[in-house]
C-alpha cells in the first residue's frame, strides 16, 4: 500500500499552458446517484476544487492548477479566476503547491486576526516527494498570508524516497475545534488531528477504518444526520468513491455508498473530488432536489457531479433525470408531485444513470397514487454486470389502485441478481395503463 505510485500529491496533472480560464455560464444540473455533468472550468491541470456555499451571495471556489506555474486559484461564481497563492521563492513549497482546503472561522496568527484558513500541500522536489502541509490565512479569500512557520504537518519520514503528507481536508467542529484529515504516504495511512488555533495540531490519530488503496480527498459533516460524508480516490485508477460514516466519528465505519466511474465523460476527469460545503465544512444539501454536489477535475477541466439516492420531485418541471415512457399528459413535477396519464401497456419511469453498491442498499421506496384498475406494479433494475433491464431482474409489488396515496417499500434484495453495482432502476406502476392518472411523490433507494 505505502508504495503505490500516485501519492505524489503535487504532481497531479501535467504542467501545461493556461488555455482559457473561464467559468461557463451554467453550473449545470443533473440527477443521478453520482453522475458527472457540467464542465466548469476549461483550464489545463485544474484539480482539487474547495467549494464554499452560503458565504455571501456567490459560491466561492479555490483550486490548484499547474498552468502558468503552480499555484492556487480563486473564483466567485462567474468571475474570472485569479491566482491567489504562489509558490515560495525557496523552501518546502518552492516547487509546487496544490490541494487547497478552505474554511471560514476565527484565526489569529502572524500577529493579526483572520477569517479564512487554507491548508495546502507543497513540495520543493521536482519529483513530488517530500510533500508537507502548510497553512495560509486571509480576510477576504483573495489576499493570503502564509503562516510564518510553515509547514504545520510533516511526515514522520521526510526522506526524499517518500512523497510525504498531503490531501488535507479541514472542517470546524460544533465546538470550534479545527479537524484535519490527511494522508501520509510513508505509512500508507490516513490521519486525523485537531487544533484550537488552526496551527498547532494535536497528536495525530491513524484512521484504521479507512479503505486500502484509496486516498481521502474531502470530508464534510452533516449536522442533521450526525455523520460524515467522505470522498476518496482510488490509488490505482481515477475512480471516485463516496462514503458515509456509520456514526458521528470519522473513526466509525466508512460505508461505501456510490461510485463515480473512472471515465466520467470526455474531458471531465475525476481526480481530487470535493464536496460543496458551508464555510465551516458542513455539507451543503440543495433544497428541493436534495442534491449534494461534488467537484472534481484534472488535466482537462473541472466538473461537477451530483450525489443523491432520493428523488423528491420538489422543483416544478424538474424530473431529476428520470424519463417517462408509454405515458401521456406529462408536464413534469408540479408542487412536489409528478402526475401523468398511463394510457398504454408497460408505462414506466427510467432512472438516470446511477452507481450504487447493492450491499449498501436493499429497498426501493416509492410514494404513488394509482387510479388505474390494474395494480400489478414492478421495479426493474440493471447492474454493472448485466447493464440492461430484464424480467429476471425485477421485483413485483402491489401498486394499490383506487387513487389514494400509498408508500410502498419494495425489497429489491429479494432478487438474487441485486448484487454488485446497481446502474439503473425502472419503475412500472402498472402493467397496463387504462387511461388513468398516476402520481409520484418520491422515489428513494434506501438501506
Ligand atoms: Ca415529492
Amino acid at each position: 500500500m505505502a508504495n503505490k505510485t500516485v501519492q505524489k500529491f503535487c504532481l497531479l496533472g501535467a504542467a501545461a499552458a493556461l488555455l482559457l480560464c473561464i467559468l461557463l455560464k451554467s453550473w449545470g444540473s443533473g440527477a443521478a446517484a453520482v453522475t458527472p455533468n457540467t464542465a466548469l472550468i476549461r483550464c489545463n491541470a485544474d484539480a482539487a476544487p474547495s467549494v464554499i456555499y452560503g458565504d455571501g451571495p456567490q459560491m466561492k471556489m479555490w483550486w490548484s492548477s499547474n498552468a502558468n506555474g503552480s499555484g492556487i486559484y480563486y473564483t466567485a461564481s462567474q468571475d474570472t479566476p485569479v491566482k491567489v497563492l504562489e509558490r515560495s521563492d525557496d523552501g518546502w513549497d518552492s516547487f509546487r503547491i496544490c490541494n487547497p482546503s478552505v474554511i471560514k472561522g476565527s484565526f489569529y496568527t502572524n500577529g493579526q486576526a483572520y477569517t479564512y484558513a487554507m491548508y495546502y500541500t507543497g513540495t520543493d522536489q521536482t519529483d513530488g516527494n517530500s510533500s508537507h502541509i502548510g497553512a495560509a490565512f486571509s480576510n477576504n479569500g483573495i489576499d493570503w498570508d502564509k503562516y510564518a512557520r510553515n509547514p504545520i504537518i510533516s511526515s514522520d519520514k521526510t526522506d526524499s524516497d517518500h512523497s510525504g503528507v498531503g490531501l488535507p481536508s479541514v472542517c470546524i467542529s460544533a465546538g470550534g475545534q479545527i479537524i484535519i484529515l490527511y494522508f501520509d504516504s510513508a505509512t500508507g495511512k490516513h490521519y486525523t488531528a485537531v487544533s484550537a488555533d488552526g496551527i498547532n495540531f494535536t497528536e495525530k490519530t491513524p484512521l484504521v477504518n479507512a479503505p486500502e488503496d484509496e486516498y481521502s480527498t474531502d470530508i464534510a459533516y452533516s449536522q442533521t444526520e450526525g455523520k460524515w460524508y467522505i470522498t476518496t480516490q482510488s490509488s490505482i485508477s481515477e475512480e471516485i468513491h463516496i462514503y458515509e460514516t456509520a456514526e458521528g466519528s470519522l473513526a466509525s465505519k466508512w460505508e461505501q455508498k456510490a461510485t463515480l466511474p473512472q471515465t466520467a465523460s470526455e474531458k471531465q476527469e475525476n481526480q481530487s473530488p470535493r464536496w460543496t460545503r458551508y464555510s465551516n465544512g458542513t455539507i451543503y444539501v440543495e433544497s428541493g432536489s436534495g442534491y449534494q454536489y461534488i467537484y472534481h477535475g484534472h488535466t482537462q477541466n473541472s466538473a461537477r457531479s451530483v450525489y443523491t439516492t432520493r428523488w423528491e420531485f420538489a422543483v416544478n418541471g424538474d424530473r431529476q433525470g428520470w424519463e417517462a415512457v408509454n405515458i401521456t399528459k406529462d408536464t413534469g413535477p408540479v408542487e412536489g408531485f409528478w402526475t401523468f396519464i398511463t394510457n398504454k401497456e408497460n408505462p414506466h419511469l427510467l432512472s438516470p444513470a446511477i452507481e450504487l453498491p447493492a450491499s449498501s442498499y436493499s429497498t426501493v421506496t416509492i410514494r404513488i397514487a394509482n387510479q388505474n384498475t390494474d395494480s400489478a406494479g414492478k421495479i426493474y433494475f440493471k447492474t454493472a454486470v448485466e447493464d440492461f433491464y430484464s424480467e429476471d431482474k425485477s421485483v413485483s409489488f402491489t401498486c394499490t389502485a383506487g387513487g389514494g396515496w400509498y408508500t410502498h417499500h419494495i425489497n429489491m434484495a429479494a432478487n438474487k441478481k441485486w448484487t454488485g453495482t446497481i446502474t439503473g432502476i425502472r419503475v412500472d406502476p402498472v402493467s397496463e395503463g387504462t387511461v388513468a392518472t398516476c402520481g409520484i411523490d418520491f422515489i428513494r433507494v434506501i438501506e
